[in-house]
């Protein structure tokens, strides 16, 4: 993709790379023609592997379009150094501490990075001098809404956030929100709802429970453990939600989006679900903390609850309204709910097959 009143080819720089949606993203805007610079975190072992495929040459790790910076969103010079060399003209902030019952053991670290570190990335824009001239997307989150204010939730609903993440990206949101006005920036936030994909981190819930549902299938492992089954969310599926996240920044005009399928499920149907793609129907017994899942042919336990995954405070329902996205952006989810959850199975039964202990 080329800038129009230049001709140059356009450059993004993505934090967050390595995660779901960086490599969902990052692929996105290689097929479009960008340069794709990326920041890296440094780690003991490989972190590149769900973006290993779009090395120009994989065996060696050799870079062609995509280019890969060391950095972390706790250390500001480092983000001056990279947006002064990199000169991007769209910016998406992807990078975080994502986990949000994680977030409660580690709710400063969580800050720093989430809330501090789009503040630090904003102002290394300022910095270089380039607010009129980057484009600036926030990985906002449905997590904002937490307590829910009103069915479904639409980009005027009040945030009232369950967790340290939920704040912390509140924070960020805000900090969005406030250089576009005051510094007249090209700065939006991407309201998105969960979304989900064979690439989803291993201790999210769907991802979870396709990979139990593919090791019990193989006989890999006895039973799935899981916290409340009756939180509802609206899940989507990566690939859709990261187009929408380009088309963000593609609006004539800065803006917020809320991005979801409206769509909602909750984790026992999700669960119900995976398991009917391997041929076993579950069926539920005893309540509350001892509630188990029994596979209906065989009778035996496949899936109980364990406490140790409840969260201190809960998002107990959530939906999304994206009336606006789809009325401006023109964008609409191309996957629906039963093609996710039978995409991720498939590919973990793939994986579990080829790799039983992954
Ligand atoms: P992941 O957890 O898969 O990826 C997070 C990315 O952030 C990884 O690349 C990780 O690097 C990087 N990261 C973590 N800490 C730092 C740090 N200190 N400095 C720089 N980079 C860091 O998340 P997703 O891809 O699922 O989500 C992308 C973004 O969208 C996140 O901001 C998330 O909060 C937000 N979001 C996600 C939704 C979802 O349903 N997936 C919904 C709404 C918002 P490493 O690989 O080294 O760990
Ligand atoms: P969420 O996703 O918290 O919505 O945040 P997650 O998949 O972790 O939880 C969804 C719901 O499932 C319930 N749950 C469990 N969750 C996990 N992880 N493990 C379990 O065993 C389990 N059992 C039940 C949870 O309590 C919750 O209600 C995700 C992240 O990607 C955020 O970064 C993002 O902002 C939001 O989605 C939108």
């Amino acid at each position: 993709m080329t800038d129009k009143k230049t001709d140059k080819r356009r450059v993004a720089l993505l934090t967050g790379i390595t995660g779901q949606d960086g490599s969902y993203l990052a692929e996105l805007l290689l097929s479009k023609g960008y340069e794709v610079h990326g920041i890296i975190r440094r780690s003991s072992s490989f972190n590149t592997g769900r973006i290993s495929h779009l090395y120009a040459n994989t065996k060696t790790h050799t870079m062609g379009g995509m280019i890969l910076h060391y950095g972390d969103l706790t250390d500001s010079t480092n983000l001056v150094r990279i947006v002064s060399q990199v000169k991007p003209d769209e910016i998406y902030n992807l990078g975080a501490q994502s986990h949000v019952k994680v977030s409660f053991d580690l709710a400063e670290y969580t800050a720093n990075v989430d809330a501090l570190g789009t503040l630090r990335l904003l102002d290394a824009i300022k910095t270089c001098g380039m607010e009129h001239h980057v484009r600036f997307y926030q990985a906002s989150t449905s997590e904002m809404f937490g307590k829910v204010q009103e069915i479904p939730q639409t980009e005027k609903t009040p945030f009232y956030p369950r967790s340290p993440y939920g704040a912390a990206k509140v924070y960020a949101y805000w900090i969005v929100v406030n250089y576009r006005e005051a510094y007249n920036m090209f700065a939006c936030n991407g309201i998105l709802f969960n979304h989900e994909s064979p690439r989803r981190g291993e201790t999210f819930v769907t991802r979870k429970i396709t990979r139990a549902v593919a090791k019990i299938h193989l006989g890999l492992q006895d039973e799935l453990q899981l916290g409340n089954l009756d939180s509802k969310r609206d899940w989507g599926h990566a690939r859709d939600y990261c187009e929408a996240m380009w088309m963000v920044l593609q609006h004539e005009k800065p803006e917020d989006f809320v991005i979801g399928t409206g769509e909602v499920h909750s984790v026992r149907e999700f669960t119900e679900k995976a398991f009917q793609h391997v041929g076993i129907s579950i069926v539920w017994e005893g309540e509350g903390d001892t509630e188990v899942g029994k596979d209906k042919n065989t009778g035996k336990v496949i899936v109980r609850v364990n406490p140790k995954f409840y969260r201190p405070t809960e998002v107990e329902y959530l939906q999304g309204c994206a009336d606006k996205a789809h009325k401006l952006l023109g964008w609409k989810p191309k996957i629906s709910f039963e093609g996710l959850v039978k995409e991720m199975v498939e590919a973990d039964l793939a994986l579990m097959k080829e790799d039983p202990s992954a």
